[in-house]
């Protein structure tokens, strides 16, 4: 017989029965999802009353996430790269912003894939959720607060509704009063789009130490604060989006397929070498990871 005669003769064939098994079956047999936060050791009591705090104000700050070297090591490595100034007022006069980060900076996977971040983002988001972007963030002296806004207002789905995506700001140095802290409204994640924020909304200051981190809802208002302390701020920031959205950064051309092979899996995931059930992400008809070239 020839071998375009009928695919239910090989194997690995799978008869679908119903619409509703299509969309929820994994065609592509990827990975099972992991218990993370048990294998990092997490306490699911605790991830569950930071969540709680999450969904009711928005956002929560978490410290002492990372060691004195690994802070070391990012602000050692990011140096380089923060040769230029924003463009605008949204990215900053006065900051520096490196893109393209997964490709550039080894040293910020520790941040992007934190077992305690993506213990939460598996509460919030679909099993195979993407990394939108990933920043670092140079505030400078002088900048002035940049405009607050919330990081998933393009996907044109009217609020309120839930956060498409969610963000982390990690303080490389430490975040203080007056030196651009991130700011945040306690609550404006469940404001309509008919909401703007005003002079009477309480806006909350991410005061924390270096190695801390802010975690919000892709609809909480927020942005960069204000820098008038004579020093710079330095910070690294994600956004991790649905995985049935698309992400801000194309990662497809700013990771080279070498780096995409060496990375861990759970950021090869995050980067788009992972399948939404049951095809989005696919490549002729296959797992993206089909492309690499990984070894073992
Ligand atoms: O740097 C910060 O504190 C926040 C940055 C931010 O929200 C952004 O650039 O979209």
């Amino acid at each position: 017989m020839s071998t375009q005669d009928s695919g239910r003769d090989d194997p690995r064939f799978r008869q679908i029965e119903s619409i509703g098994e299509y969309l929820g079956s994994d065609l592509a047999r990827t990975h099972g999802i992991t218990k993370r936060e048990q294998a990092a050791g997490l306490d699911p009591d605790q991830i569950q009353r930071e969540h709680d705090q999450l969904m009711h104000d928005g956002y929560i700050i978490l410290h002492g996430l990372v060691s004195a070297d690994e802070l070391q090591l990012l602000r050692d490595t990011s140096a380089p790269y923060l040769d230029k100034m924003g463009r605008n007022s949204f990215e900053g006069e006065r900051t520096q912003r490196i893109y393209g980060v997964p490709e550039k900076l080894r040293a910020a996977d520790r941040f992007i894939e934190h077992p305690h971040i993506l213990a939460h983002l598996d509460r919030l988001l679909m099993p195979n959720y993407l990394l939108s972007q990933a920043q670092v963030v140079n505030i400078l002296d002088g900048s002035p607060a940049q405009p607050l806004h919330i990081d998933d207002g393009f996907y044109p789905w009217p609020r309120p509704r839930p956060a498409l995506s969610a963000a982390t700001v990690f303080a490389l140095d430490d975040f203080t009063d007056n030196n651009g802290a991130t700011v945040a409204i306690p609550g404006s994640h469940a404001w309509g789009e008919e909401r703007l924020p005003g002079d009477d909304d309480i806006c909350v200051k991410a005061i924390m130490p270096a190695g801390s981190a802010i975690l919000f809802l892709g609809n909480l208002w927020h942005g960069g604060g204000a820098n008038y302390s004579a020093q710079s701020r330095l910070a690294i920031t994600a956004q991790y989006c649905e995985p049935w959205v698309r992400t801000q950064e194309n990662y497809f051309l700013s990771v080279s397929r070498e780096t995409a092979a060496n990375v861990s899996e759970t950021l090869r995931s995050m980067l788009g070498y992972s399948i939404h059930p049951p095809f989005m992400g696919m490549v002729e008809g296959m797992h993206p990871k089909r492309k690499l070239d990984i070894h073992g």
